[in-house]
């Protein structure tokens, strides 16, 4: 089932999200990977398209090469009239892929006044179109489509064709749909801490990525699993009273992002006390003042962080009553991209 929520917001851009898909999300492909097979048509058959495409070389009878030179390799694919190509692909976590392509009216034939329309679907929802070619010169065009959101599972790309009457057919060749990232970029490093030097009593410099505080395992005097199990593998971060931790990061387009952390108090040494704590980005509070007590693990999350390109700084601020010894753990700190604004259409399936 699919279900538009907004739609026109730019030209170009289609968001595809599977929301239960979101859940159980892995990292297979690669940045750059090329979805499609046989894009280019040099298999010199159709296969894997689907539909009721033809493919031909600069020599048959349709001459994609004849009023401008045209094909890419040998082959090209030939769609006619009303007629439809179609090709899947599976993705198994969620990404940002973009789609081109490049396209020529045929206009070696005595219909070459006949207008060729085609629109670009993607698991019915149109990412391109409807365009109208109109050339008698063989104008080569050359089209593109970034921002495409794919969620976890097989989606339907469908080029479909359509004359107003008579005979007209497109050409079409170098068609890619390229994952160009997850959308689940972690914008933070070392956000378990782990990557520390191991100092006297098992306390850590942290040394990637934040900047003030100390890291500790759990044989560490600070016994961040103490009352309860809280360290993910070997270290956390440790703010003591007015100390913060930063880490300063770099986004280089507008991002939405959720950032996601879990933390303790320090329960074993001035229990009554409690530990305060404020999570900042640029110096604008995301995460109001919470206070911990006890030993619970915390697990927190702010959603919906609109970060727009370039540097910022990410704050996790202690503070104590009176300045009171007092502190607390900090672990499994992530800064994820879950969008990129504006999307022209999300669409959830
Ligand atoms: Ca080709
Ligand atoms: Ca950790």
């Amino acid at each position: 089932m699919t279900t538009v929520l907004t739609t026109c917001f730019h030209r170009g851009t289609l968001i595809v999200a599977g929301l239960a898909a979101l859940v159980a999300w892995h990292a297979v492909a690669a940045a750059g990977d090329e979805l499609l097979v046989n894009g280019n048509f040099e298999n010199g058959a159709t296969t894997p398209w689907t539909g009721q495409l033809m493919v031909g070389d600069s020599s048959s009878a349709y001459g994609p090469n004849h009023t401008t030179t045209f094909i890419s390799g040998t082959y090209c694919a030939i769609l006619q009239m009303n007629r439809a190509m179609t090709q899947e692909v599976t993705v198994d976590s969620p990404c940002y892929a973009t789609l081109s392509w490049k396209c020529k009216r045929r206009c070696n034939d005595t219909n070459n006044k006949t207008p060729m329309h085609y629109t670009v679907s993607i698991d019915g929802n149109v990412v391109w179109g409807e365009e109208k070619l109109v050339d008698t010169d063989g104008s080569i065009w050359y089209r593109k489509v970034d921002n495409i959101r794919l969620n976890p599972g097989t989606h339907t790309l469908v080029f479909q064709g359509r004359v107003e009457s008579g005979d007209a057919t497109v050409f079409l060749d170098d068609i890619s749909l390229r994952d160009m990232g997850s959308m689940w970029t972690e914008l933070l490093v070392n956000g378990g801490f782990e990557v520390s030097t191991n100092r006297a009593n098992n306390i850590g410099k942290i040394l990637l990525g934040w900047t003030g505080g100390i890291s500790g395992n759990s044989s560490s005097p600070y016994h961040p699993n103490h009352t309860t199990t809280f360290i993910s593998q070997s270290w956390c971060g440790i703010v003591q009273k007015s100390t913060k931790l930063t880490q300063v990061f770099t986004n280089n387009t507008t991002y939405v992002a959720t950032l996601s952390w879990k933390c303790k108090h320090r329960y074993d040494v001035n229990p009554t006390i409690p530990m305060y704590y404020t999570v900042l980005i640029d110096g604008d509070v995301i995460y109001g003042e919470e206070t911990l007590t006890g030993t619970t693990v915390y697990n927190r999350s702010v959603e919906g962080i609109k970060l727009r390109s370039g540097e910022h700084t990410l704050v996790f601020q202690g503070r104590t009553d009176n300045d009171q010894d007092q502190t607390f753990f900090l672990d499994d700190v992530s800064l994820r991209v879950t969008n990129k604004i504006p999307g022209l259409t999300f669409i959830v399936r």
